[in-house]
């Protein structure tokens, strides 16, 4: 195990922790407790309603309780996210026959999955996540689901890498800075489709780890998370990761469309979204608690086994620490289980004896280029891009 630590920057954190400010720790925004959850969406009737929140029938997320140790999140309790009504199943009736049109390089063509399957194959473990995972956490009054810490889940693709498949189409044509990925979903009549299809851009260099995935988990992609075929850019966050991707393209610009010109920035609160501000891309350095769950939890006083994951984007996590008090004290935790490579997330347990009383329990993560959670969440209108380790806390009666 690499355990590889940066004193200076250690220090750093370790002051920076001690000045934080007592802003609302671990508390949620008023219209996250509000929330109860609903029944699940046909699309998702299998999922396991017991270890799933379900905001809206767009929108599930995971339950930190429900959450296993076995560092893959199975498709049953894995967050869903659509910003449209979910596509017609009779899209996953044949797979191999589903069409995509590759763009932007030398031969551009449309290709089925039956011949994509030809030119190759790749399997890497990553983490997805939606920006506003963590998005419950503001105290501002946010737009959009109300996530905590469960829209988020580490899973395994395979399909054919798009470096492999550009290639074979003669490459990636000269002046193209970005690589465009559309979802199939039928925009209603009367509706301007670039207002409201899921279309993004992100820089050229993602291609080199990107695939077109068919497979997740050992199984074909499931029409909820993007089957027959589905872009995956490791490391970044979940929006670029489109679903039934129908074209594939290597761009000159970004695409005009809303979900990237407009959405998906980071502005202070109150701005309009707009190009130029800084777009949801790579995901930064996270970690947090799953086990104890806190809300009610009890927790039986002596050996209690904490646990949660951490991540790095698209960097590899090197180092979590523990604070059983709230982040005055830390310590070390141990990776547990497999390293399925820095896309994926580790598991950490941190072992300690617990006398009764009241407890803070917190994690904090530090990446393999030595970026640190920070405390404090970063406030921004749209609540994204949320690592400060104090929200995410735990909090825990033993007894
Ligand atoms: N075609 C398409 N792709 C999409 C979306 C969508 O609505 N349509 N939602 C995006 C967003 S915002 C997220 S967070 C992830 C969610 O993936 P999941 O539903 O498999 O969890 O898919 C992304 N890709
Ligand atoms: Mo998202």
């Amino acid at each position: 195990m690499k355990r590889v630590i940066d004193t200076r920057r250690r220090q750093f954190i370790l002051s920076g922790a001690g000045a934080a400010a007592a802003a609302g720790f671990g508390s949620l925004s008023p219209a996250a407790l509000a929330q109860k959850s609903k029944p699940l969406p046909d699309y998702a009737a299998y999922k396991d309603a017991s270890r799933v929140i379900v905001h809206s029938g767009k929108t599930i997320e995971t339950k930190r309780s429900g959450f296993g140790t076995s560092v893959i999140v199975p498709d049953d309790i894995l967050y869903v996210r659509n910003n449209l009504p979910a596509p017609d199943p009779m899209i996953v009736a044949d797979r191999d026959a589903w069409v995509v049109s590759i763009e932007g390089v030398r031969n551009p063509r449309k290709i089925t999955i039956g011949e994509l399957k030809t030119i190759g194959i790749v399997t890497v473990a990553a983490v997805l996540q939606c920006s506003g995972n963590g998005r419950a956490f503001f105290p501002h009054k946010t737009s959009g689901s109300q996530w905590s810490v469960g829209a988020a889940g580490c899973v395994i693709w395979s399909g054919v890498p798009v470096s492999a498949l550009a290639k074979a189409m003669g490459g990636v044509a000269d002046g193209r800075h970005f690589m465009t990925g559309s979802g199939d979903e039928k925009i209603p009549a009367g509706i301007d489709p670039k207002s409201v299809m899921v279309e993004r851009s992100v820089p050229l260099e993602a291609m080199e780890s990107a695939l077109l995935a068919w497979e997740m988990n050992g199984d074909p992609l499931p029409l909820t998370h993007g089957g027959p075929l589905r872009l995956v850019i490791p490391g970044y966050y979940g929006v670029n990761n489109v679903k039934y991707v129908d074209r594939l393209a290597f761009t000159e610009n970004e695409t005009n469309a809303k979900i990237q010109a407009s959405g998906y920035r980071v502005r202070p609160v109150g701005q309009k979204g707009k190009p130029g501000q800084p777009s949801m891309w790579e995901m930064n350095v996270k970690s947090w608690i799953n086990h104890p769950a806190g809300m009610g939890d009890t927790v039986r006083a002596g050996m209690v086994q904490i646990n949660g994951v951490a991540f790095g984007g698209t960097k590899g996590v090197r180092l979590v620490e523990v604070s059983v008090d709230g982040g005055k004290t830390w310590n070390d935790a141990q990776f547990v289980g497999p390293d399925l490579g820095k896309y994926a997330w580790r598991q950490f347990v941190y072992p300690v004896r617990l006398k009764p009383g009241s407890y803070t329990l917190v994690s904090r993560a530090i990446d393999e280029d030595g970026n640190a959670q920070p405390a404090e969440r970063k406030d921004n209108h749209r609540g994204y891009g949320h690592n400060g380790w104090r929200d995410h806390g735990v909090k825990i009666t033993v007894s």
